[in-house]
């Protein structure tokens, strides 16, 4: 047993998130050390260059008694459950009534001295936080973004010292370590199956979002999403705002058909037509509504916020058309990593084509249930090209009701789709699950198949012709 040092803190995990903490309790002059279970964490080296002194344990957490450490700061990625990591925690909580184990935005909370608007769901957070972000500097709010996506929180701090509101996304993994956030406004979007091998069942995924909720000002909730709505306890429903896809009710954000058009309306009032959107698809008017709601509760100037909607043509790897061969259209949804973003993309797209889906999926499935994609992909598509580890549960969960074929990698899926589309077709990487199995993350699975992509145009003598 290796001890942590009597008022120690204890950083879990040298990716991101660790240093970042590392680097936070380093200018605070907190003295800690880190640990990491795995033997020879990439990046030690210039780690322990950054921090020299600092003690650095590799291996097991059950290796370390931890009993008489300050606290314990995890990344995100590091499960609570862990063995050796859980006891502890529970003894120093009947001890003292404090948590012994706490993430980095807990720390985030401790030391902010400006509003955030802390965004979570099981999709559409990078893009709401995003808009939201681009929402606010647009109209003159100094702003920092970042959390989940992109710059740690921890480092937002500083890197962005006198920023006057702090937008951050933020994932269940974060938010189960954040005892009270007390956002100004904090929003949950949606809920579907995801990261259900860390939270064990629905009703723990839903319980690690809710915490968004804690000791807000504000809330924006989906009305057509129950399990997104905070406890009434929680916050009075005067500040809770609510966006829909239907026709708005009272003061609810929503979509209204008026004169032959889509219109983004707060109760009665029009905002913006939704062909005046450069994003395509019912879901990308939901994030529209969201973000308007959300930037309406902070107090945003409207003309700002109507003009980052006017431009905004969405991040990359997510529903991003990235080639038009032969009549047929390439849509690279890599950050498709769970079963209701695939059918918020296969929906949105299936719809519009002359011709039909052909979806690339898999990956690690994260114990989702795949049977909702069956019947969508049924009336949209024309083949499921199945590759990495959860191949096999999707193909079961589709069984009979739309052809599949299986193959070792990406690189093979992408080619034989290729052969397989006629004009008028799509080809949707859309994966449904997470990448760790095959790539580093979503982003080099995307750029993986946009490679392949080139490939093919090439031999087809199209480089550079672009989408319709
Ligand atoms: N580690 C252990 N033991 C474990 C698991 C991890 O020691 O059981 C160590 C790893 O060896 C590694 C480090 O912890 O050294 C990695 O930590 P991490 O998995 O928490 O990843 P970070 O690099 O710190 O990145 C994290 C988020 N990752 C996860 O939540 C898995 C990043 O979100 C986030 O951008 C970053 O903090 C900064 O806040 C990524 C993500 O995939 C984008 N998020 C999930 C999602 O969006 O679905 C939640
Ligand atoms: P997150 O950060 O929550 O993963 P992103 O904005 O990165 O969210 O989008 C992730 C995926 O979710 C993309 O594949 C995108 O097509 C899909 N998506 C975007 N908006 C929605 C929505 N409102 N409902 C369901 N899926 C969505």
């Amino acid at each position: 047993m290796t001890l942590v040092p009597c008022g120690m803190t204890l950083v879990v995990g040298l990716g991101l998130s660790g240093r970042a903490i590392c680097r936070h309790l380093a200018r605070l002059q907190r003295p800690f050390m880190v640990a990491d279970t795995r033997d020879a964490p990439p990046g030690l080296e210039a780690f322990r260059a950054a921090h020299p002194g600092v003690r650095v344990h590799c291996g097991a957490l059950a290796e370390l008694d931890m009993r008489q450490a300050r606290e314990v700061v995890l990344s995100p990625g590091v499960d609570p459950r862990t063995p050796g990591l859980a006891e502890m925690a529970e003894e120093r909580n009947l001890q003292t009534g404090e948590p012994l184990v706490v993430g980095e935005i807990a720390l985030f909370r401790r030391a902010v001295r400006a509003p955030i608007a802390a965004i979570t769901g099981s999709n559409a957070k990078s893009t709401v936080t995003t808009l939201l972000g681009d929402m606010a500097a647009e109209a003159g709010i100094k702003v920092a973004v970042g959390g989940n996506l992109g710059t740690p929180a921890l480092d937002l701090l500083n890197e962005s010292p006198t920023a006057e509101l702090y937008v951050l996304e933020l994932s269940s993994f974060q938010l189960e370590t954040t005892p009270w956030l007390g956002a100004e406004c904090a929003a949950l979007l949606n809920m579907s199956e995801d990261h259900l091998d860390r939270h064990g069942d629905m009703p723990a995924y839903r319980a690690a979002k809710q915490r968004v909720f804690c000791g807000a000002n504000r809330a924006v909730v989906n009305a057509d999403d129950p399990h997104t709505w905070p406890a009434p306890a929680a916050l009075p429903a005067a500040r809770v705002a609510r966006f829909t896809t239907q026709k708005p009710e009272g003061t609810d954000w929503g979509l209204v058909q008026r004169d032959g058009k889509t219109w983004l309306m707060q109760g009665e009032t029009p905002w913006l037509a939704a062909s005046e959107l450069p994003v395509a698809g019912q879901h990308n008017q939901q994030n529209a509504l969201a973000a308007l709601a959300m930037g309406r509760a902070l107090g945003i100037d409207a003309a700002a916020m109507r003009a980052v909607l006017r431009r905004f043509s969405g991040l990359a790897h997510r529903s991003e058309k990235v080639a038009y061969i032969n009549g047929v259209t390439w849509v690279n949804d890599s950050k498709g990593t769970n079963v209701g973003a695939t059918l918020a993309a296969v929906n949105g797209l299936g719809p519009t084509l002359r011709g039909k889906l052909i979806v690339l999926a898999g990956g690690v499935g994260k114990g989702a249930d795949f049977a909702p994609l069956a019947a969508p992909l049924a009336a949209y598509a024309r083949c499921v090209m199945l590759f990495g580890a959860d191949a096999e549960p999707i193909a079961r969960a589709l069984d009979g009701q739309v052809a599949t074929q299986r193959f070792a990698g990406l690189l093979e899926a992408t080619q034989a789709a290729a052969a397989l589309a006629d004009p008028g077709d799509c080809v949707l990487l859309s994966p449904a699950c997470a990448s760790l199995d095959q790539f580093a993350n979503y982003q080099a699975r995307g750029e993986a198949f946009c490679d392949a992509i080139h490939s093919i145009a090439r031999s087809a003598g199209k480089a550079g012709e672009a989408a319709p």
